[in-house]
Parts: structure tokens; sequence; C-alpha cells
């Protein structure tokens, strides 16, 4: 096994790191410059043709897609607790939240990002950082009132690859100062997850 992670910080790349943790994974880490234009230079191109983080080599095989290189770890290196086996009472829960933490939060948690932080400010607009801020909210009320309900965990009983894909959400949330209203299931759900001894190691600074 030679599995090398383009990874820059704070990005979707601490998923995928996350993830090689809490299967104790050996890794490498090439660090992405995050500074250049197109990100990583023109030579990264040859990594991910988006200039994109993060990306995953094993050997051969390129996988981009921080939740498709989660999913590659898990069933290739497999099994270990962070997936759910398809005979599992949970697993079609376990496929939602999965899902639901790149597909279906992107679009508002990143419009909010834009329209709140990354644009200039003579580039953002008050009316749909609002809209995105609505759609966030109603989101995360679904996180703690279908998601959270009665658990810790989002699927089986246990931390799994749909808790690393939504928790990078919140992290998100919180980098851009979009948490504090979060609703209290929520945040508890955060406290605990980022509790773990790997999200320390999958968000500490590279050597
Ligand atoms: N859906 C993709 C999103 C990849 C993505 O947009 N990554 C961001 C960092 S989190 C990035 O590289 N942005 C640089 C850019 O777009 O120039 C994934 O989950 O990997």
């Amino acid at each position: 096994m030679d599995l090398v992670l383009y990874h820059a910080a704070r990005t979707r790349s601490i998923r995928v790191r996350w993830a090689l943790e809490e299967m104790e994974l050996p890794y490498r880490l090439e660090t992405v410059d995050w500074s250049q234009k197109p990100v990583g230079g023109d030579a990264y191109r040859a990594v991910h043709p988006l200039n994109k983080v993060p990306a995953l080599r094993d050997g051969d095989t390129t996988v981009l897609e921080s939740m498709a290189i989660v999913q590659y770890l898990a069933t290739k290196y497999g099994p270990t607790a962070i997936d759910l086996r398809t005979d599992e009472p949970d697993y079609g829960r376990y496929l939602t939240w999965l899902h639901f933490g790149e597909a279906g939060m992107t679009m508002p948690v990143t419009l909010l990002l834009a329209h709140t932080a990354l644009l200039p400010e003579d580039s953002r607009n008050p009316k749909l950082a609002a809209w995105a801020k609505g759609e966030t909210e109603k989101l995360l009320d679904f996180l703690a009132e279908d998601g959270l309900a009665g658990r810790d965990w989002l699927a089986g009983g246990r931390f799994t690859t749909a808790d690393i894909s939504v928790v990078y959400m919140l992290f998100l949330l919180k980098m851009i100062g979009q948490f504090d209203d979060a609703p209290a299931a929520v945040k508890a759900y955060w406290t605990r997850a980022t509790a773990r001894s790997t999200w320390a190691k999958a968000t500490a600074a590279e050597d």
C-alpha cells in the first residue's frame, strides 16, 4: 500500500485524513500550495485536473472527490467500524447522511461562505447570503431533528464515514462564524465528534 493524500489545511482533505486516522492506515501527506493560482500550480493539474483538493494516489490509481476517496478507503482497506455493512439495518440511513454532507449541504453552505466571507465585500450579495443562511438553518434543523434525535452518531450506533462527511460542513460553518445559532443537538454532536483523538490528528499542522 502506498497512499498519498494531496492536502491543504482547512479543506475537505480533512475528511480523508480523518478516515485514514480512524482506519489506522499508513499514508503520506503531500501539501498542496493553496497560495498558488490555480491551487497547487500547473504541475498539480496532473493529479487533479480541476486543481482542487483533496486527491488520493494509491499506486497507479487516483481518486478524486473527498467522500468518494473516503468510501474507496473504507471499502478497499476495510472492513472497519467506520463503514456500515449492507446487511445492517441502518445501511440506507447511513448512505443518506454520507451523501447529505457533501451533496445536500454544499450548495447553501458554499453560498453562505462566498457571500459572507470569501468574496471581496463589494461582490457579496446580502440577499443571497440571507437566503443561504435560511437554507442552512433548515439543513441544521433536519440534522438535529432527524439525524441526531436520540442518537450520538448518524448511523449504526457508532462513529462512521457519514459523520466524517457531515462534521466537515459544520467545521466550515464554524470557520465563517455561522455556527453560534446552530441547534443544541448539533452543537453537542460537534463537540462529541471533535473530541476524538483522530480529529486532532486530521487537523494537525503538517510537518
Ligand atoms: N466536491 C469536491 C469539492 C472539492 C473542492 O472544491 N475543494 C476545495 C477545497 S475544500 C478546493 O480545492 N478549492 C480550490 C478552488 O476551487 O480553486 C470534494 O468533495 O472533493
